[in-house]
């Protein structure tokens, strides 16, 4: 047996997954990767540059802040650590401290850029050798396997780079979202103790999975 993080249990499948609102939002560009830098630099654009860097492979875990885990992934892509220094780094002047990551669907958060830089975080482009599909976040994703999942940012298309943090959200899903979220250290919300979390959002999973596969089987037919 596997022993998981605190408060985590296996599943057999790696759904599609989220905040309901996100269900029926989907990425407009699947195939071709853009990522709009800026923040406190000079705005510009990366597309093939990215493929200039390293591929490598990673075997990692998946926690879910609702407390479901899928367990050795196969993703590929480059390191968030390799794609900073080589591709940003160069266009830096100022101390950068925080990042933030926004989506195609309009989904975003942030990190302390520390985090990102820890050698197992990925944008990763392929999931078991292929692709990575509309539901697991096409055409480029986050892979960040010591921060819950919602830190992993699917069809990432934008990157800020920052000094100093910046407010990401407001109201309830800022309190959703904890600064790091680390998995270990159980930082499932930004207030409140994480067995209060675990209870809480362990109702939603299964509808949860549910109303994401009927909106994908809806979006699917319409392509
Ligand atoms: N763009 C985007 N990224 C996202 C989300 C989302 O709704 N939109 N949901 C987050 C949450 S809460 C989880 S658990 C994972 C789920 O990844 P999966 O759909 O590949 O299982 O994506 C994260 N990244
Ligand atoms: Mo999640």
């Amino acid at each position: 047996m596997r022993i998981l993080p605190p408060g985590q249990k296996e599943l057999e499948i790696f759904p599609r997954f989220g905040l309901p609102q996100y269900a029926n939002r989907f990425p407009k560009e699947v195939d071709k990767i853009r990522l709009s830098i800026g923040g406190d630099l000079e705005e510009f654009e990366i597309t093939e540059e990215l493929t200039s860097l390293p591929r490598l492979n990673q075997v990692s875990d998946f926690h879910c802040v609702t407390t479901w885990s899928k367990l050795n992934l196969n993703w590929s892509g480059y390191r968030f650590n390799e794609f900073y220094t080589s591709l940003i780094l160069p266009k830096v002047s100022k101390e950068i401290t925080f990042v933030v990551l926004k989506a195609q669907d309009g989904y975003k958060t942030s990190l302390p850029l520390k985090d990102l830089m820890q050698q197992n975080v990925l944008l990763a482009d392929q999931l078991d050798n292929k692709p990575i599909t509309l539901e697991h976040g096409a055409p480029i994703r986050i892979v960040a396997p010591d921060h819950y999942g919602y830190k992993s940012v699917k069809h990432i298309n934008c990157i800020e780079f920052y000094t100093e943090a910046q407010t990401v959200k407001q109201g309830l899903s800022r309190f959703m979202d904890h600064p790091r979220a680390r998995v270990a250290t159980e930082e499932r919300a930004s207030n409140g103790p994480a067995f209060f979390f675990r209870w809480l959002y362990k109702f939603g999973i299964k509808s949860t999975i549910r109303d994401f596969e009927k909106s994908t089987a809806a979006y699917r037919k319409t392509l």
